[in-house]
């Protein structure tokens, strides 16, 4: 059975990843690694082990590591594509430093580590629709550039050290339980809010945007899916293309409004985030992970929406 440190456990993702591994593999055994002034609350906290763990700190990730008897790193420390922009050193220094850090300790303490990549690995140069598994990856973004650049150590270490890493680029990813900060697919999610609230959603990206999109519940499957894979069947390492569903703000309005309708939506484009948007894909083949570790999305736009819905609406005691 696996014991694992998941750093950046109160994030966007880590807020549901480390729930569902200890799920799995046990409570006890699902270490939350978090920040000062972003402490595990409630479940979280209350279900198990948490650590203060910066990953800019080699010390605290090698601690936690030895007092938790962990082999299973899920770095998740990263700071998002519009967030990056703005603060670029900050983003390497937690992108890359923190990385380093953590494959170091992975290194000496026999450790497999996950660090997820994104859709935005990949720059305006990059085949467009079915953007291929190995292709150029020449992002404009310091989101980007931290991204690919963790691709090229994880590697290094895999290839070099022997360190067992593994990794998926994400989509835009869409959940009801931790609100995102500072992503440039995040209009998907915050849509979904508007349409509950009752409030008209003022869209920051324009009609005929197309980005690769996807429910966190298959994000999570697959973090944990490529994890457990057999490596003897992974002809790729660092990092897979996942996808399971593209759309531009017109065609999840127009889903919504099937749900919700009256639901109102008007454009107000931000700048940053449409250049950003217009740099990435439109849409991933991911035939490599489907054929080397079974990757299958479950949920489509339909059913994500349905399942949105019905969640916020709870949230919100609106159900
Ligand atoms: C962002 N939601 O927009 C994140 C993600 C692929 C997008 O990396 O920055």
């Amino acid at each position: 059975m696996k014991n694992v440190l998941v750093i950046g456990s109160t994030g966007q993702i880590g807020s549901e990843l480390t729930m569902k591994l200890r799920g799995i593999y046990g409570n006890a055994n699902v270490v939350a690694g978090y920040i000062k002034g972003a402490e595990p609350k409630g479940e979280l906290l209350e279900s198990g082990p948490a650590e203060e763990v910066d990953i800019t700190n080699a010390q605290q990730i090698a601690d936690a590591v030895r007092k938790h008897k962990v082999d299973t790193i899920y770095n998740l420390a990263a700071l998002l594509s519009a967030v990056a922009e703005a603060k670029p050193l900050l983003a390497w220094k937690i992108g890359i430093g923190g990385l380093m850090n953590t494959l170091e300790v992975a290194r000496e303490l026999k450790c497999a580590v996950f660090t997820p990549s994104s859709i935005g690995s990949f720059g305006p140069n990059a085949p467009k629709d079915g953007t291929p598994q190995d292709t150029i990856q020449q992002p404009r973004t310091m989101y980007g550039v931290t991204k690919v650049s963790g691709e090229l150590l994880s590697n290094y270490y895999a290839l070099k050290f022997g360190v067992d890493t593994r990794s998926v680029r994400f989509p835009g990813l869409i959940s009801y339980v931790t609100p995102p900060g500072g992503g440039t697919t995040d209009y998907a999610v915050d849509i979904y809010y508007s349409a509950v609230k009752g409030e008209k959603f003022i869209c920051p990206i324009k009609q005929g945007t197309f980005m690769d999109m996807m429910y966190m519940p298959d994000a999570l499957r697959a973090a944990i899916e490529i994890m457990e894979a057999n490596p003897e069947r992974l002809i790729h390492r660092n990092s897979f293309n996942i996808a399971s569903m593209s759309f531009d703000p017109e065609i999840i309005y127009n889903k919504i409004k099937e749900y919700v309708p009256g639901f109102e939506m008007v454009y107000d484009v931000d700048p940053l985030r449409q250049g950003i948007a217009d740099s990435w894909p439109n849409r991933l083949d991911d035939t490599c992970a489907r054929m080397e570790w079974d990757w299958k999305p479950e949920y489509d736009l339909d059913a994500m929406t349905r399942d949105m819905l019905d969640k916020l609406r709870i949230k919100f005691g609106k159900s």
